[in-house]
């Protein structure tokens, strides 16, 4: 057969490449929803307590949907898939999950801790800032705060310095231990302070779900933006509740 350029031509076109397939491929997918479904199972997802553009220019409202809508949808969802079919499980909250993860059967250990965590976390997360946040916390707190790190800025300096120096996806955190002293640490994926006995009172999402849309590889612009929508009143009140 002599092939001429016409028919060499035609014989790519009949024959896709891997690429075209590929590509053929992902548009079969349907595409990903909006959200997830509504979670079957004890544990729900809260609505946000408000719009996602309540944090604009700080936390994009587009990171803020698709963070709340789906990744903290998903925790959820997974939570409730772990602990189907274990009724001893299914009356506790996430935070008591976490708070004893062995008292979680082993074979389901890991799925707990990364999926009741999620929810904790992010359920704490949206409560700890709010529109016109930051400023500085008063009463207690701020007391602790300064005994602690000598100033309101020591500490925004020192939970700066954690936020950066978490190396993947985690967490940086303020926390209270058993004795009411302060605290900055820093937790991996999903863990909690919880899981360690102590309180978490201000946490900052360092995966990069929570700002890659706006701020990209730029973690320190975006643990600068967070301090202007910070709910001190909220992260004050967990310092002095009791538990
Ligand atoms: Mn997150």
């Amino acid at each position: 057969m002599i092939i001429n350029r016409r028919t060499a031509l035609k014989a790519v076109a009949l024959a896709p490449t891997a690429a075209v397939l590929a590509s053929q491929n992902l548009r079969a997918q349907p595409a990903p929803a909006a959200a997830a479904p509504a979670p079957t199972g004890p544990h729900q997802l809260a609505p946000l307590p408000y719009a996602t553009d309540a944090l604009e220019p700080f936390i994009d409202a587009k990171t803020m949907e698709i963070h709340h809508d789906r990744h903290h949808a998903a925790y959820v969802m997974s939570l409730n898939r772990a602990i189907a079919g274990q009724p001893d499980l299914a009356g506790k909250s996430a935070q008591e999950l976490i708070s004893n993860l062995a008292a979680v059967p082993e074979a389901i250990r890991t799925p707990v801790r990364n999926h009741a965590g999620g929810h904790v976390n992010h359920t704490l997360f949206w409560q700890m800032l709010k529109r016109n946040g930051g400023t500085t916390p008063s009463g207690p707190l701020m007391e602790s705060l300064v005994r602690k790190f000598g100033t309101f800025d020591g500490f925004k300096a020192e939970f700066t310095r954690a936020s950066l120096s978490v190396f993947g996806s985690g967490w940086a955190w303020l926390s209270r231990d058993r004795s009411g002293d302060v605290l900055i640490e820093t937790t991996p994926n999903q863990d909690c302070p919880y899981m360690a006995g102590r309180v978490p009172l201000l946490g900052i999402d360092v995966w990069e779900h929570a700002y890659y849309l706006k701020y990209q590889n730029k973690r320190a612009d975006y643990v600068a933006a967070f301090f202007n929508v910070v709910n001190w009143d909220f992260v004050a009140s967990r310092y002095t509740k009791p538990s």
